[in-house]
């Protein structure tokens, strides 16, 4: 198996959009693809994406990060400062931006110093990243979105830990499914393991470990100029990965070597289905992360609109 270095060394997208690009494969969504993908938009059904932010969600533990916390500071029950017949409620959220759906910013990762397109990783301090932020990415990220549904394609309810989606599996998903990847797709790979989290409501077991693509993916999302790929296990490749050696090499050649956005933790479930009953795998993506200044990631809602 190639080092994780070298086949980022081949990978890499340094210097390819410029020496300050900051927003990486999101580069190849061109005003074209995103009127195409526009047209994709048929019968008007919408699925969103997003899982719910709450105390029930899977994060608790990992990674050190927290299921989102609301608090209602102004309620229904007492406003007795507030005179008159107008009443309001308000409420604060403390989360990790990581704590549900999400877009990891491509400064999420860095190694050896260095972040994508080269910038030093001590530009990323207490108060934020100067380089590759999430609000870099404030104009999508929308387009065309592609599913492959890995889990059905295997004929399983969900994958197990550690199983490893291969590139020549992501070809034979897409064949099987009657659609084509392009250039500046936002592709979302279903393995089936959110569905897991929502049967069994087991967090520590949904954490073990999880699905996922293997590094050899990397190379065949680099070939077809994959703008962003999206799964709906919490890191995208499988944990435990290939190596021992190193932990997340798929993120680390992803985002620090090609410059892609990542998102995590989506619900593909309805969507799911409706393409199994149209046959249609391809539709309108729309996934703004919140521009949170300076922020390594984004909570986000998107849709697929068909
Ligand atoms: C890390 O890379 C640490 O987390 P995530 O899987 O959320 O990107």
């Amino acid at each position: 198996m190639e080092d994780f270095r070298e086949l980022g060394k081949r990978l890499s997208n340094w210097g390819r959009w410029g020496a300050d690009d900051e927003k990486g494969t999101t580069n190849f969504i061109t005003p074209e693809a995103i009127v195409a993908a526009a047209l994709l938009i048929r019968t008007g059904k919408v699925f969103d994406l997003g899982v719910p932010f709450g105390p029930d969600g899977p994060q608790s533990g990992a990674g050190g990060r927290i299921n989102p916390i609301l608090l209602v500071s102004e309620t229904g029950q007492d406003q007795a400062h507030f005179p008159g017949a107008f009443h309001y409620a308000d409420d604060y959220i403390f989360m990790p931006l990581q704590a549900a759906s999400q877009w990891d910013a491509i400064a999420h990762v860095h190694y050896d110093g260095k972040l994508y397109n080269g910038f030093p990783a001590n530009t990323i301090s207490p108060h934020g990243a100067k380089r590759c932020s999430i609000e870099q990415q404030g104009k999508g990220i929308t387009g065309r979105g592609v599913l492959l549904d890995i889990a059905r394609h295997r004929d399983v309810e969900w994958m197990q830990v550690g199983d490893m989606i291969t590139p020549e599996e992501l070809d034979a998903c897409a064949a099987k499914q009657g659609v084509q990847v392009r250039s500046g797709d936002i592709l979302h790979i279903r393995t089936g393991w959110w569905k897991k989290f929502v049967v069994e409501k087991n967090r520590e077991e949904w954490l073990k470990g999880e699905p996922g693509i293997g590094l050899a993916c990397c190379e065949w999302l680099s070939r077809h100029e994959i703008a962003a790929v999206c799964c709906d296990n919490i890191a995208v490749e499988a944990l435990p990965g290939e190596t021992d050696k190193e932990i997340l090499p798929v993120h680390m050649v992803l985002l620090r070597d090609m410059g892609m956005t990542l998102g995590e933790i989506l619900n593909f479930e309805e969507l799911a289905e409706d393409c199994a009953r149209d046959g249609i795998y391809e539709f309108f993506f729309c996934g703004p992360p919140i521009k949170f200044q300076r922020a390594l990631g984004s909570p986000i809602n998107p849709l697929a609109i068909k």
